[in-house]
């Protein structure tokens, strides 16, 4: 298989709406493998930088001090086109346009608290994961269900 990784994060709202065992079991019972998990609170100068493309556009001040105001759950998961197939069950960044059966079409309601983030390419995937963690952070094992989901 063509493994690939992809940063995935339950921003404050998600995780103080009680909904972390709901998106992590989304991501699971995919198929995908969790390589990394930690919880934090980032500080606001880091929010800045996971959030750098975006520094021009008039909500990003806002969705940084959103960003840092909280626990964040930042998640590394890996799999066959899982930076892409992840943005689809995340749905569209607005919940309003989101589609029912994605996580942000089943579980919010405006863009401004759409509780879930995940990186949109392959070179903001590497990109964010280290800047998230450390090399020794993300997990190497064998999953067992790995043929299973792969044949
Ligand atoms: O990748 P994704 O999260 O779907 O959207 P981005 O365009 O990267 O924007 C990041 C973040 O910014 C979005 O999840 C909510 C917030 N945001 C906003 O508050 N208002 C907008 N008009 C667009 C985005
Ligand atoms: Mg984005």
């Amino acid at each position: 298989a063509e493994m690939e990784r992809t940063f995935i994060a339950i921003k404050p709202d998600g995780v103080q709406r009680g909904l972390i065992s709901e998106i992590v079991s989304r991501f699971e019972r995919k198929g995908y493998k969790l390589v990394a998990i930690k919880l934090i609170v980032p500080s606001k100068e880091f929010a800045q930088k996971h959030y750098h493309d975006l520094k021009d556009r008039p909500f990003f001040n806002g969705l940084c001090d959103f960003l840092s105001s909280g626990p964040v759950l930042a998640m590394v998961w890996e799999g066959e086109g899982v930076i892409k197939y992840g943005r689809k069950l995340i749905g569209a960044t607005d919940p309003q346009k989101s589609e029912p059966g994605t996580i942000r079409g089943d579980l919010a309601v405006v863009v401004g608290r759409n509780i879930i983030h995940g990186s949109d390419g392959l070179e903001t995937a590497k990109d964010e994961i280290a800047l998230w963690f450390e090399p020794k952070e993300l997990v190497s094992y064998t999953s067992n269900v790995e043929k299973w989901v792969y044949g």
